[in-house]
């Protein structure tokens, strides 16, 4: 069969993998991220003097990464791509042979990154062949980040941090995060420097991650700084422009620390915070709790509202071209809230949601369910179509130019799907 992403030459921006858009028939990266082109007055929030020079600035020390968990360091969960039209078909299934929490990732050598619960780590050809395994020593969760070099930075519940090089997952380093005495298996003491997180990928190459409290690692594997947290961080921290990142805790509370790791300041929740922030162009931060709510926070800290639904909110948001925002609860809805806090409609799946929303183009949404489907819903909020996996579905969907899509399930198995 043919290659499923196209490696050179292009016709239209969708031919181009992740955000690379087509100039001159060839994919390149856009001069300007899309969001800061747009006005945040337009917003009606109040705009961080430093917002878009401050990125500018941070953008051009070098090319973004190619991918990582929600895609960005601001994690909102937005393809460039449009989702099918037509219910896709089965294209091919891999055997991890463990439960796929973990989101998968493309790399610009077009393979496909995704963890296991089995421990391993595979990186597949587009067309399902594998290229390489890795198996750390315990289960993964994390989502394999790929820094601009080709990179594999992915975690693990054995409170590694590992590196890879893209092309074959030779180890290049690790990072022990933490000093729990007991590193595998089960108990609080096994499980508090566990590493769940993305990570996520700053522009300087430094990653960001959790265990007991978030960490910054330098491209190197040296640490940069820790900042200690009263609970174990397994969501992935968000980056914003300014370098603030902000993270959320099972301490309850979310968090923004300074670039230097310094305290700035800590929001509390009313239980654990297990959601990834995604952080809006204006610099709003949306973030889920344990406690059913969903919480829009100005980058002082304030809360702007709070958004309650049935359920534990322990998927990640993603945030439309809008400004709407996408959030699956455990009480099996997904919500469209508008940047007011209103609700603008809610899509009943058959059972709890985890996966994390991607938001296509034209505003469509893709998720998983742990009814065990995968649902493709329009932009007013009524079923496209979905597809029945064999499990839970709670590894976030991702969506290539070509509309291939690649999602894991409990069953076991990553997935890939196409329209005809
Ligand atoms: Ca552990
Ligand atoms: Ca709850
Ligand atoms: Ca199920």
């Amino acid at each position: 069969m043919s290659h499923a992403l196209v490696p050179e030459g292009c016709g239209t921006d969708k031919d181009c993998k992740l955000d690379r858009v087509c100039e001159a028939n060839r994919c390149v990266w856009p001069k300007r991220p899309q969001w800061a082109q747009r006005s945040a007055d337009a917003s009606g929030h109040a705009k961080p003097p430093i917002w878009s020079s401050a990125m500018s600035e941070a953008e051009s020390t070098g090319p973004p990464a190619q991918g990582m968990f929600r895609f960005d360091p601001r994690h909102r969960g937005r393809s460039t791509f449009l989702l099918p039209k037509q219910k896709p078909e089965l294209v091919w299934t891999v055997e991890t042979p463990a439960p796929v929490t973990s989101s998968p990732t493309l790399s610009v050598d077009g393979l496909v990154l995704v963890g296991s619960h089995s421990g391993k780590i595979l990186a597949l050809s587009g067309d399902g062949k594998p290229a390489w395994t890795f198996i750390a020593a315990d289960l993964v969760w994390s989502t394999p980040a790929i820094a601009a070099d080709g990179t594999v930075y992915v975690g693990s519940d054995d409170d590694n941090l590992y590196a890879l090089e893209g092309k074959t997952g030779k180890l290049l380093w690790k990072y022990r995060v933490g000093t729990c005495q007991q590193t595998v298996g089960i108990g609080p003491e096994a499980t508090r420097c566990d590493v769940d997180a993305g990570p996520t990928i700053g522009p300087d190459g430094a990653l960001y991650t959790g265990g007991d409290g978030v960490y910054a690692i330098n491209s190197n594997g040296t640490l940069r700084w820790h900042f200690a947290t009263g609970g174990h961080v397994s969501s992935t921290p968000a980056l914003a422009a300014d370098g603030t990142v902000y993270a959320g805790s099972q301490d309850n509370s979310i968090y923004a620390i300074a670039s230097d790791g310094k305290r700035q300041w800590e929001f509390r929740a009313r239980d654990d915070v297990e959601s990834s922030p995604a952080i809006e162009e204006d610099g709003t931060i949306y973030i889920g709790s344990d406690d059913n709510r969903l919480y829009a926070l100005s980058p002082q800290g304030q809360m702007l509202w709070a958004f309650t639904t049935g359920d534990d909110v322990r998927a990640s948001p993603a945030i439309g071209h809008d400004g709407t925002v996408y959030i699956g609860s455990y009480d099996g809805l997904l919500y469209a809230i508008r940047r007011d806090g209103t609700l603008l409609w809610a899509f009943r799946t058959g059972d709890r949601i985890q996966s994390s929303a991607l938001v296509d183009a034209s505003g469509a949404i893709l998720v998983g369910s742990q009814d065990d489907r995968l649902y493709a819903i329009e932009p007013d909020g009524k079923l496209r179509w979905s597809v029945e996996l064999g499990g839970d579905v709670d590894s976030s969907p991702i969506l290539t130019g070509d509309g291939t899509i690649y999602v894991g399930s409990d069953d076991g198995k990553l997935y890939a799907l196409r329209a005809k």
